[in-house]
């Protein structure tokens, strides 16, 4: 083999063994990093650098899934995987905080900890179900003394308190352990439960899977304690590994207010979400529950598997929904990790948030759900900046002045004109928005686009976060194809000449096409600015994309917002509104 074969082939393993570290920007875990996940570190020495404003963080120490959201006696809950001693995974607790809008959250006591034989080794995710006559029962999985994964269920001592402060694990769990054909170490997270008026019985999934074979097993229970194994698991995908954290629930067709997981009753669609730990993002199908057969079957509108629609393009996991009976809305929460080093998480003292809740939707055309911050998170809306009908020319930028970018809500309407100019689409990237991304960044002049919103930025642009549409046109029917990209890549000085882990940086690119006709030539942008996390919502909440960014110039009041075009069609900022955001005035302070 020649020299220059062999320096190929070792670039190629090198860059195999990062790609496969390297899970879409979420640190490896369920594996302990033995010498940091009991390094706790004082409030006093927490680096608020990059600590969010106006999202959901306990005040030091790493968070990953959010847990058993749900709503009782008009107090929300939410409860998530927790490490009380360190800021990498381990010691998983289950977090509880509670709040009366979504917005302003107070910590408890964690609810369920390791304590017995069936949950000794971890308290893993899992869901909240209001059972009525019993009030809420948390199932979640148990790790056992010799390590199997196991399905528990724990109920509230106090059914009176609308806190639900106290969490009782009754002696008779588990309820479902994995059976002889199911794998110990892959068995786990279930689903809120729905109940059957038909046959009397609650259903709830766990995910796994068979090889590489993804699994969402069913269990069916009339008393919520005795559960059984349907025939058929309700749904599986060859070569998508294990599925983590599945959620399923109805959406209804044609009405804007969301169903109760246990609906059954016409116009409404199907939708199985599940995360997946080969690559750490998620996916989701939309479909049809036969509650007769137990079985799901995808509408095939898109694909089951990698390529499949995503809740959010960028750094999201672990995510899971709840009915909110006092609105009548499905709330979505999801998970955005770190994109730093494990090193820094514990130097700074804390890593991972929660993401803005959404509302969750299905979009007219039936083919995709849609997503919007929940309306409370608008009470936070401080100074308000617009921009009306300005004109961008290709290479011009315009500053919104006159708010403190680094904590904001930005809402943009664009108009793009005529897509004369379009760039002709190659169909060979219609699975390959990322590639697209990566090719055509930002600064790459188009046709109708790259336009949108440059966040997080110094006013030279040595740091700057762009999220951007840029808009394609198929050759054959002239109909625009649009790629929406958010881009860390530039986001930040630090990682670029670093060598050691803790000057290493994950700065992806994330990107998702946006199905609109732009008849009108219209298409929104929304962007939750908050320190290190950037959740842009695109075209009304049809493609979201969340990045987490570390800039070392672009903070605090050193931060800039603009709008830019880089395409040689004008584009046209119709409206544009900016607000400053206030921190609620609780945030889990004292959070053990
Ligand atoms: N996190 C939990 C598991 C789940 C994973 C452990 C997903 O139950 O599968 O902290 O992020």
């Amino acid at each position: 083999m020649s020299a220059s074969k062999i320096v190929s082939l070792l670039l190629l393993l090198v860059l195999i063994n990062i790609s496969s570290n390297d899970i879409n920007g979420v640190n490896a875990f369920h594996k302990v990093i033995k010498k940091m996940q009991s390094k706790s570190t004082s409030l006093e020495v927490v680096s608020h650098l990059h600590r969010t404003g106006f999202h959901f963080q306990p005040p030091r120490h790493w968070i990953n899934d959010p847990n058993g959201p749900m709503v009782y006696k008009g107090i929300y809950h939410l409860f998530y995987q927790y490490n009380p001693k360190g800021a990498v995974w381990g010691n998983i607790v289950w977090a509880h905080s509670v709040s009366k809008d979504l917005i302003n959250w107070e910590a408890l006591e964690p609810a369920i900890y390791p304590s017995k034989w069936f949950d000794i080794n971890g308290t893993w995710s899992g869901s909240a179900t209001n059972v009525p006559g019993k009030g809420p029962v948390i199932l979640y999985t148990g790790i056992t003394e010799n390590h199997t994964q196991i399905q528990n269920y724990a109920i509230p001592q106090d059914l009176s308190d609308p806190y639900l402060k106290k969490w009782i694990k009754p002696d008779d769990n588990p309820i479902v352990r994995p059976d002889h054909g199911e794998n110990g170490s892959a068995f786990r997270d279930p689903t809120t439960a729905w109940f059957n008026k038909k046959d009397g019985h609650w259903r709830m999934l766990v995910g796994s899977k068979n090889k590489r074979r993804g699994i969402a097993y069913m269990y069916k229970s009339r008393d919520f304690k005795k559960w059984v194994k349907t025939k058929r698991p309700v749904h599986t995908r060859k070569a998508t590994g294990m599925w983590e954290c599945p959620d399923f629930f109805p959406v209804s067709i044609g009405k804007k207010t969301g169903l109760d997981t246990s609906y059954d009753g016409p116009n409404t669609k199907h939708v199985l979400k599940v995360s997946l730990d080969l690559t750490r993002y998620e996916y989701y199908t939309l479909g049809t529950y036969d509650t007769k057969k137990d079985r799901y079957k995808p509408d095939g509108t898109t694909p089951d598997g990698w390529d499949g629609l995503r809740l959010d393009y960028g750094n999201f996991y672990a995510s899971k929904t709840f009915f909110d009976d006092t609105k009548n809305r499905r709330i979505l929460w999801g998970w955005a990790n770190e994109s730093d080093s494990a090193v820094e998480d514990t130097l700074k003292g804390w890593a991972g948030v929660q993401l803005i809740p959404r509302t969750v939707l299905l979009d007219s055309s039936g083919k995709q759900l849609v997503f919007w911050p929940i309306e409370e998170i608008e009470s936070l809306r401080g100074k308000n900046v617009q921009m009306n009908n300005q004109k961008i020319e290709m290479g011009q930028r315009f500053e919104v002045q006159g708010i403190t970018p680094a904590q904001v809500d930005v809402d943009v309407t664009f108009n793009v004109g005529s897509l004369d100019k379009a760039e002709t689409f190659d169909a060979s990237f219609a699975t390959k928005p990322l590639d697209l991304c990566n090719l055509k960044g930002s600064n790459v002049t188009g046709g109708v686009g790259p336009f949108g919103l440059i966040t997080l930025a110094t006013s030279d642009l040595q740091e700057y976060t762009p999220v951007f549409f840029r808009v394609f046109k198929d050759g054959t029917t002239n109909k625009p194809k649009v790629l929406m990209c958010s881009d860390a890549k530039p986001s930040t000085l630090k990682g670029d000449t670093g060598t050691d882990s803790t000057e290493k940086m994950y700065k992806p690119s994330f990107a998702g096409f946006v199905d609109v006709d732009l008849a009108d030539g219209k298409i929104s942008l929304r962007s939750l600015i908050d320190h290190s996390v950037v959740e842009s919502f695109g075209a009304k909440g049809k493609t979201v994309i969340t990045s987490r960014v570390y800039p070392t110039k672009a903070v605090g009041d050193n931060a800039h917002l603009f709008v830019f075009n880089n395409g040689s069609q004008p584009v046209t900022v119709e409206s544009l509104n900016a607000w400053n955001m206030q921190k609620p005035e609780k945030m889990n302070q004292g959070a053990k």
